[in-house]
């Protein structure tokens, strides 16, 4: 409508004249993902965002998803300007994993190796040997099992559950869980399936084992854009958040997506497969924080020291990615 073309129209101006990139997750609206494509940002996951956010010559970077992930650019960008069309944008991964009961539960296992979830404080990072996103937990994992290691995993315990499932690494996991993902209902997807049998299932290991069982493909967001590619059938039932059908689409025009069944409908369900703190990401917002006179309401900030010690496993990921 008009005001949204408005909005875009500003936005784009706003980013030139700023020198600012935008960078957005799979899980924002469609609106905000077409406008990242449309100005020479990018649409992607946890890992792709923080590596274009670094390599970008722009000064400034508005990050739109949540939190993490706007920590997650400063850290790696201590002199690029980091905005957030909302700083209260959180995630109930990192909400579920406080950096002080987090670090008691390490310093209890001292003989254990930390891998924390991106989706997580600047302070659980910081308290961590190995950071990951869900498209490299597999294979860090299974280097750290070759050299021996056991692991502490958090925050997420049903993609701890998942991994620790496929390598056989000795693993204690803290029990965290994504408001989303932990939503979707295995009899009901079955039920789905009935109804849809030539549909493949296409699911992110943050959601319960039962689900994941069913699945023909699991893995993240990027992973399971990939396995859309490939699968040769004709439907596809998705166990993610909703988001992803934007790109998803995009990669396989000619394929119908169908929703994955969550725990309830409206107001029965916590999520409804779809991020409560994604979806505070709007293009008003983005406007609002390239013109903002509030920087508290918009500018990350990461304490030098803390930055410090979180850049260390970050780095590590990158570094392993590579
Ligand atoms: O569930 C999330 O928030 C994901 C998939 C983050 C990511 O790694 O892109
Ligand atoms: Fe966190 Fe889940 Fe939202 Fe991702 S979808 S930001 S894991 S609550």
């Amino acid at each position: 409508d008009v005001e949204k073309h408005r909005y875009r129209e500003q936005i784009k101006q706003l980013l030139k004249q700023e020198n600012a990139v935008l960078v957005a997750h799979y899980y924002t609206d469609p609106e905000i993902q077409a406008l990242a494509e449309a100005t020479g940002g990018c649409v992607s996951d946890s890992l792709e965002m923080a590596r274009f956010g670094k390599e970008h010559p722009a000064t400034t970077l508005i990050v739109a998803g949540v939190k993490f992930m706007g920590e997650t650019a400063k850290i790696l960008s201590p002199e690029k300007t980091v905005l957030m069309p909302t700083l209260e944008a959180t995630c109930s991964l990192d909400v579920g994993c406080p950096v002080d009961d987090f670090s008691a539960f390490c310093d209890a296992h001292p003989d254990y190796t930390v891998v924390v979830y991106a989706n997580t404080s600047a302070a659980v990072k910081a308290r961590a040997d190995w950071v990951v996103t869900s498209s490299i937990a597999l294979e860090v994992v299974e280097h750290l099992d070759s050299l021996g290691e056991k692991i502490i995993w958090g925050p997420d315990r049903h993609l701890g559950g998942y991994i620790q499932k496929q390598t056989g690494a000795d693993m204690l996991l803290w029990q965290g869980e994504c408001v989303v993902h932990d939503e979707f209902k295995a009899n009901a997807l079955r039920q789905l399936k009935i109804q849809y049998p030539d549909a493949a299932i296409l699911v992110h290991p943050e959601s319960p084992a039962s689900v994941v069982e069913m699945a023909d493909a699991v893995g993240s967001t990027s992973q399971l854009i990939s396995a859309s590619q490939t699968l040769p059938n004709p439907q596809f039932i998705v166990a993610t958040d909703k988001g992803i059908f934007y790109k998803m689409q995009q990669a396989v025009p000619g394929k119908q997506l169908i929703e994955a069944p969550t725990g309830g409908q409206g107001a029965t369900c916590r999520s409804c497969a779809h991020c409560p703190w994604m979806a505070m990401n709007g293009l008003r917002a983005i406007a609002d924080a390239l013109t903002t006179t509030q920087p508290h309401n918009h500018e990350v900030f990461v304490e030098e020291a803390l930055r410090q010690q979180a850049l260390l496993p970050l780095t590590r990921m990158l570094n392993f990615a590579a």
